[in-house]
This record gives structure tokens, sequence and C-alpha cells, in this order.
């Protein structure tokens, strides 16, 4: 079991922390409540980079290691950072829980170290039909990020198989 943790940053008032976690060679789980939004649908991405030097801005593109177009997460052909939407209710909260296979805690398309990026407007999943479409979605400014780090509880052989990229 790999667990790892994003806490969200932003001088636009949104805060969040995300949790992920990874058992072998199976999904990861993805957990988190993100405050401070505007209510309906946000851009939810990995991005490549745990680079928050100019803010979320030098995060980089969204995480693509086989070279693919923006989808959604149910889609074949997307990055591997396209974990589509998430909703905030009226009250600029979003909770949600994502199940996905592409963005493992370990190995060579480790996600540990990169970012995850929450976006002003809704991901059109590569259909919008905008010139945007197949490279961000189309999913507006960054309104927050955070660095995804280890946490705790992490069996050894999980943490040198994350170390190992470095
Ligand atoms: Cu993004
Ligand atoms: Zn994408």
């Amino acid at each position: 079991m790999v667990n790892a943790v994003a806490v969200l940053g932003s001088n636009e008032g949104v805060k969040g922390t995300i949790y992920f976690t990874q058992e072998g060679d199976g999904p990861t789980t993805v957990t988190g409540s993100i405050s401070g939004l505007k209510p309906g649908l946000h851009g939810f991405h990995v991005h490549a980079l745990g680079d928050t030097t100019n803010g979320c801005m030098s995060t980089g593109p969204h995480f693509n290691p086989a070279g693919k177009e923006h989808g959604a997460p149910e889609d074949e052909h997307r990055h591997a950072g396209d974990l589509g939407n998430v909703t905030a209710g009226e009250d600029g909260t979003a909770t949600f829980t994502i199940v996905d296979n592409q963005i493992p805690l370990t190995g060579q398309n480790s996600i540990i170290g990169r970012a995850v990026v929450v976006h002003a407007d809704p991901d059109d999943l590569g259909k919008g039909g905008h010139e945007l479409s197949k490279t961000t979605g189309n999913a507006g400014g960054r309104v927050a990020c955070g660095i995804i780090g280890l946490q705790g509880h992490s069996s050894s052989a999980g943490i040198g198989a994350a170390r190992a990229r470095y």
C-alpha cells in the first residue's frame, strides 16, 4: 500500500487536500474535498511537474507519458493525468472519490512529485470543438494546485519504487 497527499495552494481562496492510495498494481483511489470554488464543474488533472515556482502555471501540461490527446477519464485515448471534472455544490465545495488506472504511485509512470491542478471552468473532455479541447479540455485558468508527495504508512517496497524515479 502506498499513500500520497497533495495540499492545494491558491491565491484565489480555493483550499483543499487530496489523498491518493494504491494497493500493489491496482488502481489508485483519489479522495478529496476542495472549497472556495464557483458552483459547478471544474477540470481536475495531474500535471507533469511538481514545480510551483510560478504558482500553478509552472506545473507544466497534463501528465502524458504515452503521448496521447486530451480526453475523458473513461476514454482509451487520454492523457494519464486526465481525471475529468469535480463538481462544486452551491456552497462552493467539491467532495469526491475517483478510482483510476493510469495514475500509479510507483514505477516508471508514478505521479509522485507531480501536481494536481483544479481549473476555473469545466473540462470539455476533448469533445468541445474548441482549439484547446484536444490539449487541455479548454478548462480555463488554474485556480489551485498542490504537489503530490508520499505520505506515511507506506510499505518499504512502495517507497523504494517511488524513490527509484529520482
Ligand atoms: Cu489541468
Ligand atoms: Zn489532458
